[in-house]
């Protein structure tokens, strides 16, 4: 018996590892085990030799499996300390800079238009994207037959055979947005409408889904004067310099008088400029609201009349980081948006998630 025993204790005390350890444990108390054998052979004994020796086997099963036991946490124990020693980490180092996510620039230019234009005390509207081709075109004083209403500028909802209710499109401007919001709350109103549009177009300055910012403010005495004003406002505060506008006499369905509104820039060097120089460069679509628009929206044209503008969120965003090609908004990583000085996400935002 005491055999067995120093060979084994001396085993187990001699053992590297776990596995080791779990080898000696089945050769010795396991089923199969030399000592599980003996306590086999009990049962062939005369009761006086059991007597001694059934006591002893429980004594040496027990004083082995407690040997085996404190081995194991002897390893683990050297084990822990190998790793604190090998894994000593210098707590002083200064920690590796975490990657932080960049408020896009569409979603900061977003930001940009919503808070200017609160100031001027312009609320925010929002709508659908997926709309009635009513509210998309009719009532905008787009007529049936307008070029913007063909496939190729417009996605239209499918509508399978039988189908009839009315066409919805992808929206291709907020505007029904506007008209939803004179219809829901009349006039006056003083609202800007930003958000995504769809037209079916893709090139370096064009995308099939971008970004827009409509205006729109309506009241008994609001004038052209005031739009120029607004739209002079805005800009200083946009570029952060003063930016003269120019405007020239255009036309869409659903303003009238209308114009195209430029802003004066200077090309030189390849970069534009803007707010100095003497060239003028084209930003957003204008004019007074027209009255079979006003209608559309249940407002009476002969009491009320307003303003309203559009502009890309994406164009005036390239504009001021100084962005060349658009199609990088929508494929752009980190390193792009580092490298157009976008700053990581520290300031608040105050609309919603993009
Ligand atoms: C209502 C009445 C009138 C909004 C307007 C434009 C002119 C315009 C384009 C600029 C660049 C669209 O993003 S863009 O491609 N927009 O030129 N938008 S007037 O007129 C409205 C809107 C709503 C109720």
């Amino acid at each position: 018996m005491d055999d067995l025993k120093n060979k084994y204790l001396g085993l187990i005390a001699d053992a590297g590892d776990e596995a080791t350890l779990e080898d000696l444990r089945v050769q010795a108390v396991g089923k199969k085990g030399e000592i599980s054998l003996q306590m086999r052979e009990l049962g062939k004994m005369t009761p006086e030799e059991r007597q001694i020796a059934g006591p002893a086997l429980n004594a040496l099963k027990d004083e082995i499996n407690s040997a085996l036991a404190a081995k194991k946490a002897a390893l683990g124990d050297a084990a822990l300390d190998e790793r604190l020693r090998s894994e000593w980490l210098d707590v002083t180092l200064p920690a590796r800079d975490r990657r932080v996510g960049t408020i896009h620039p569409v979603s900061q230019v977003w930001e940009e238009c919503t808070t200017i234009f609160a100031d001027m005390g312009f609320a925010v509207a929002e709508g659908p994207q997926i709309d009635s081709d009513w509210y998309n075109f009719d009532a905008l004083n787009i007529p049936g037959h307008h070029p913007a209403r063909a496939e190729m500028d417009t996605f239209y909802m499918h509508r399978a055979e039988g189908d009839n209710r009315p066409p919805h499109v992808l929206r291709t401007h907020t505007s029904p947005v506007q008209i939803r919001h004179m219809e829901k709350h009349g006039a006056p109103t003083r609202i800007i409408c930003p958000g995504r549009v769809y037209r079916a177009d893709y090139d370096q300055t064009h995308t099939p889904m971008f970004h827009q910012v409509e205006g729109l403010a309506i009241d008994k005495d609001i004038s052209m004067a005031n739009l120029k004003w607004v739209l002079e406002e805005f800009f200083t505060a946009y570029f952060g310099t003063t930016v003269k506008t120019r405007f020239r006499a255009s036309h869409f369905p659903f303003t009238e008088p209308s114009a195209e509104v430029d802003i004066q820039c200077s090309f030189e060097g390849g970069t534009v400029k803007v707010g100095e120089g003497d060239d003028w460069l084209e930003v957003l679509g204008s004019g007074m609201v027209h009255p079979k628009v006003l209608q559309a929206g249940g407002i009476d044209p002969a009491l009320w009349q307003g303003f309203a503008f559009g502009m890309g969120i994406d164009r005036i965003a390239m504009l001021k980081y100084g962005i060349p090609d658009l199609r990088a908004f929508f494929d752009s990583d980190l390193r792009w948006l580092r490298h157009y000085g976008f700053a990581g996400l520290a300031v608040p935002t105050i609309r919603g998630g993009v």
